[in-house]
């Protein structure tokens, strides 16, 4: 056997290794071990409830909205308000989770993701591709240090024209991230970390002003995300189409659901929401409600006390960074015992199963002309393609929940706060699904439990020995050059992991 490793994988969010033990040029077996503490649910013991959805966002800057509306809701749960937040909070929460939801799209496919397939070189086969992408597609290939190393050889495909596009596209990827951050920041006060997302909706009250320096913001994003990264990701896949057979992971697919489009924040799975949530099997394509009770954080194979297992009501967070058999600092998600992928794949299949009639029409008019399956979103290629294909509906529904806004109406509740309460706070977030559990005693927090999306896909093994979802969807690749692992390299990078928040 041999052992390829990439540690750190960069070009990523935090400190992720990856081991593989690969026979022939075969992956045989493959270990994602997290590879940083940093104790965020211990900084939440004993503090003042409210500072919840303040310190959460901290646990990172790419998905700071995701982790302020997971914890409002939590606060909501157990303050006994869920019913009370008025529809202008609700939308402005949707709408700031949305422009985070856009930004970080963005980011992944250009800025993290698009170096494994493109080769900046190509462009000077473009005469006049412009001073611009000249200078950038020499810092890319010029570069020695993170997080453009390593840049491993392989089969970069795309040709000149397209790669010109991409390199064009990545600068104004920047620009565009900046606006989605400045629409969320008109409501939010600041990106990353919002200050107005709280417990009973949203601190801003909406003005006209604002709402038509949103709808501009989004105009411009809008017409990024349909004339350049939806057809640039489509393009790539295309190029890349035998990597919809590369990296498919485990066989169950997990979202909650996500942006409610109505007034009622009650259980997710009986609310109206923008995504809906599922439990996806890939075998039968059968689909399952979710039941929050099913979840379990294992840690057999994590840095943490045995005796920590459990539901995210009763689990603990207790390091224990000497423990035999443990190679990871991210705990082992399982829904009714199984290993799960969630994301935009998960996602996609979930809402096309469910007949969200945007999502089916446009994967029926994408999988006939690539000469795909539904089911192909679970691999490489599929996960781009899911994620472009999100961000774009995401970015239709912006535009809606902006109109829906009542200007100078109330858009938080007033409320007590309980000495005592237990709650939960679900979401879609950017990487995936996102669940935080409250527990308040005596007017403090007593147990604080986030299951956050790279959490269950770089899942190390767990008690009965079932890989993660990377780990899984390493397994059984082809690697054709073992000191140029880009395969696994593409794999990895397809989750979009973020380190930082799988070890919160
Ligand atoms: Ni740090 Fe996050 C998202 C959350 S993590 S990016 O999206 O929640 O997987
Ligand atoms: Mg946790």
């Amino acid at each position: 056997m041999k052992q390829i490793t990439i540690d750190p994988v960069t070009r990523i969010e935090g400190h992720l290794k990856i081991e593989t033990e690969v026979e022939g040029k075969e992956v045989k077996s493959a270990r994602s071990s997290g590879t940083l503490f940093r104790g965020f649910e211990q900084i939440l013991s004993g503090r003042d409830p409210r500072d919840a959805q303040r310190i959460t966002q901290r646990v990172c800057g790419v998905c700071p909205t995701a982790h302020a509306t997971a914890s409002s809701l939590a606060l909501e749960d157990a303050f006994g308000i869920k019913d009370q937040v008025p529809a202008n909070g609700r939308l402005i929460k949707n709408i700031m989770l949305g422009a985070n939801f856009i930004q970080s799209h963005v980011l992944h496919f250009y800025h993290l993701a698009a170096l494994d397939y493109l080769n900046p070189e190509r462009t000077k086969e473009v005469t006049d591709c412009g001073p611009q992408v000249d200078t950038l597609a020499n810092f890319l290939r010029s570069t020695d240090g993170a997080p453009f190393t390593p840049q491993y050889e392989g089969d970069y495909r795309l040709g000149p024209e397209i790669s010109t596009d991409l390199c064009r596209d990545y600068l104004d990827g920047l620009d565009i991230r900046k606006k989605a951050h400045e629409l969320l920041a008109l409501f939010g006060a600041k990106m990353p970390h919002n200050m107005g997302t709280v417990p009973g909706g949203s601190t801003r009250k909406p003005d006209v002003g604002t709402i038509e320096k949103a709808g501009a913001r989004l105009k411009e994003i809008k017409c990024f995300i349909d004339n350049r990264y939806l057809p640039g990701a489509l393009a790539l896949v295309e190029a890349y189409d035998d990597y919809f057979q590369v990296g498919r992971g485990v066989d169950t697919f997990l979202e909650y659901g996500g942006f409610y489009l109505d007034n009622i924040l009650g259980a997710p799975q009986d609310t109206p929401v923008g995504l809906l949530g599922g439990v996806f099997n890939l075998e039968n394509y059968s689909l399952e409600e979710v039941d929050l009770n099913e979840i379990t954080e294992e840690v057999t194979h994590s840095w943490y006390e045995d005796a920590t297992t459990g539901h995210p009501t009763e689990a603990r967070t207790s390091p224990s960074a000497d423990k035999e058999g443990a190679y990871s600092w991210v705990k082992a998600p399982r829904y009714g015992d199984r290993p799960c992928e969630v994301g935009p794949a998960a996602r996609i299949m979930i809402n096309y199963s469910r007949g969200n009639e945007f999502i089916k029409e446009k994967m029926d008019e994408i999988t006939g002309k690539l000469d795909i399956e539904l089911k192909d979103c679970a691999s490489v290629a599929g996960r781009h393609l899911a994620r472009a294909l999100e961000c774009k509906y995401i970015s239709d529904l912006m535009g809606d929940w902006l109109e829906q806004l009542e200007p100078g109406a109330e858009s938080v509740a007033k409320y007590e706060m309980p000495d005592e309460g237990t709650g939960v706070g679900v979401t879609s977030a950017p990487r995936g699904t996102l669940g935080h559990w409250i527990e308040v005693k005596n007017g403090e927090i007593e147990n604080y439990q986030m299951v956050v999306p790279t959490t269950w896909n770089a899942s190390p093994r767990d008690g009965q020995g079932r890989p993660g979802p990377i780990e899984q969807a390493l397994i059984g690749t082809r690697i054709e050059d073992g000191d140029n692992p880009i395969e696994a390299a593409r794999i990895v990078r397809s989750f979009d992991p973020c380190m930082a928040c799988a070890v919160h």
